[in-house]
């Protein structure tokens, strides 16, 4: 990946391994089963930003302000191709982020800084719109092994599951990785592409 998560002190990378699936009404039930224990509940506005021809989105990056905080999900150099699980690396510095965009939309990049405040500027004179904004209601549930396991609606009517494992070495990838696949399918957890209707997120959101 072109920058390694690290675990050092300060440091605003992480490597995120997430796998999502369909959620039905015994999903909440299976997780409690399993020894889940529900750690909060609340909810978020996102809005995510692209250029007029989407340079972040086709390029697998996804630049988001959530409640007020600038946060990108970028492609590691690297993916495990097998798996079903996603993989980003998620920044949350604003300099780090500046540096990423600029280098996708080949700009300058000595006007960023960072701050939140600085970003904006960046998103401003770069022309960055947000393209879709909407409302999560989200369940996050705990268990053993360092799961995070996320129940989201949005306000469109969405629902979807998430199971995640966060990890800060690569070498600790492709375990983490049988960690999700042998918990989703403990929980008999669906496969999310298969079963998206067509029509149900926005296009933008489903580029890859
Ligand atoms: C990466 C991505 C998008 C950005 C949002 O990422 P996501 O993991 O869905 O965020 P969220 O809010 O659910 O989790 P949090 O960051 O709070 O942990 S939108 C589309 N993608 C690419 C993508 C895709 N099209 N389909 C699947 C199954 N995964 C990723």
């Amino acid at each position: 990946m072109s920058e390694e998560p690290t675990s050092e002190t300060g440091t605003s990378k992480v490597l995120e391994l997430e796998r999502k699936f369909s959620i039905n009404e015994n999903s909440e039930r299976k997780l409690q089963e399993v020894g889940a224990s529900c750690l909060r509940e609340k909810s978020f506005e996102d809005s995510y930003y692209d250029s007029v021809d989407y340079q972040l989105t086709l390029s697998d990056y996804w630049l988001r302000k959530r409640e007020g905080n600038w946060e990108l999900k970028s492609p590691p150099e690297k993916r495990k191709p097998e798996s079903d699980v996603a993989q980003y690396i998620e920044t949350t510095n604003a300099g780090e982020i500046v540096q990423y965009l600029s280098a996708i939309l080949k700009t300058d990049p000595t006007h960023a800084g960072d701050n939140a405040d600085q970003i904006a500027k960046f998103v401003e004179k770069t022309g960055l719109q947000p393209f879709a904004v909407f409302r999560t209601n989200r369940k996050t549930y705990t268990m053993e092994g360092g799961f995070q396991i996320d129940l989201d609606e949005t306000d469109f009517g969405y629902k979807v599951g998430e199971i995640e494992l966060i990890v800060h070495q690569n070498e600790d990838v492709a375990a983490a990785l049988e960690k999700i696949d042998t918990l989703a399918e403990k929980l008999e957890f669906t496969n999310l592409e298969a079963e998206i209707p067509a029509g149900v997120l926005p296009d933008t959101l489903l580029v890859i």
